[in-house]
């Protein structure tokens, strides 16, 4: 069984991402067996909570406020609503619910108690909770965990080099200081990136090289492929081919055996056959329900005869949880 190493150097994972595909999916579809259950794959539903009107001018983001998209600026979402959907994912057959607000940083406004008491509702219906609000400071991170939050998903999107082209009005640094209060606070890290920016395979090697250096590898790692959507200076980019995300979640996987590789967005635009070859590269979690945060996402209906032709079953809550990551509604 491959050893869980955060000294990987950048030889290494360049050497691995290099690998010819059929022979790195093989390798990565070992480790996977190693350390998970194949059959099984995490599902989570996301739910934009506050959505449109960002401060920031993150390139590939519909919410910005500085591109003219469909996305409008809106309130954020009342409490009744919020714990209804949490509970139609819940029925759905979602184990993780995570909540997403196009904030530069988490607001230090009623707002953000509404979060809180919202996160414990959530709790207690025994998903795990997860949000994703832009920077926090260490007292907004406590106050998160308190209240019950599992997971909190900070991406870095993509290398060093290539964020300061996508990305002025915050640095790679702040990112990394976020995710650092996040595990500072025993809340478990989610992040990982999108591709089809047009970066550089050199840039994807920089983003697996720096989150399979961490202190700790994240215990989760979406892979986003870019949802080019109309108004955002990334409108025309083109669609990213499955055997790159396929590249990706492969590399991913054997860099940080133990993490969930989550096939996140883009997958609306991959037929069954994309999709079984990320299952086989080591992905083993996703995104189901109508929406991602602004944008469509795959038929449930579709992904649940995915699920029974693939002999695929939802991973349960919790499962694999570090103590230290566990609420206390779960603890107990
Ligand atoms: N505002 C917070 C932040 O930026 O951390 C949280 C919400 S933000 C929308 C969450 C993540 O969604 C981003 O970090 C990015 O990785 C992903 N994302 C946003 N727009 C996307 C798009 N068009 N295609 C793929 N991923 C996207
Ligand atoms: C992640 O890595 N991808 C999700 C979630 N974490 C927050 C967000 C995808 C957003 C896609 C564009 C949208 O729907 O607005
Ligand atoms: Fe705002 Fe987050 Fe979108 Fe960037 S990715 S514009 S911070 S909502």
């Amino acid at each position: 069984m491959s050893e869980i190493r955060t000294n990987w150097t950048e030889e290494e994972v360049t050497q691995i991402y290099n690998t010819p595909l059929m022979e790195l999916i093989y390798q990565a579809a070992t480790v996977h067996r190693d350390y998970h259950e194949t059959g099984e794959v995490q599902v989570c539903t996301l739910l934009s909570i506050k959505t449109g009107g960002c401060s920031e001018d993150c390139a590939y983001c519909p919410q910005s406020a500085r591109y003219e998209t469909e996305v409008k600026a809106e309130k954020m979402m009342p409490k009744e609503m919020i714990l209804a959907a949490a509970e139609r994912a819940k029925e759905a057959g979602s184990t993780r619910f995570c909540m997403g607000a196009a904030w530069r940083s988490a607001r230090k406004t009623k707002d953000f108690d509404r979060v809180l008491d919202v996160v414990s509702d959530v709790a207690d219906m025994g998903l795990e909770v997860c949000a994703t609000l832009g920077m926090l400071n260490d007292e907004q991170a406590a106050k998160l965990k308190d209240a019950g939050l599992y997971a909190y998903n900070h991406n870095l999107d993509s290398s060093e080099d290539f964020y300061k082209k996508i990305i002025t009005t915050r640095s790679y640094d702040d990112r990394l200081d976020t995710i650092k209060k996040v595990q500072d606070n025993d809340i478990s890290v989610c992040s990982g990136g999108i591709i089809g920016m047009g970066e550089t395979h050199e840039d994807r090697i920089g983003l697996l090289y720096t989150l399979c250096t961490l202190d700790q590898h994240p215990e989760s790692v979406p892979v986003n492929a870019l949802i080019a959507v109309e108004g955002t200076p990334m409108e025309n980019q083109p669609k990213v081919p499955s055997w790159d995300m396929a590249r990706m979640i492969a590399t991913a996987r054997i860099l940080m055996p133990e993490s969930m590789v989550r096939l996140s967005a883009g997958r609306v635009r991959m037929d069954f056959e994309e999709q079984a070859l990320c299952f086989m590269a080591g992905a083993n979690s996703i995104f189901t329900g109508e929406k991602l945060l602004t944008t469509d996402n795959n038929e449930l209906s579709e992904d649940m005869h995915m699920f029974e032709l693939f002999g695929l079953t939802p991973r349960p809550a919790y499962k694999n949880a570090k103590e230290e990551h566990l609420p206390e509604v779960v603890a107990e």
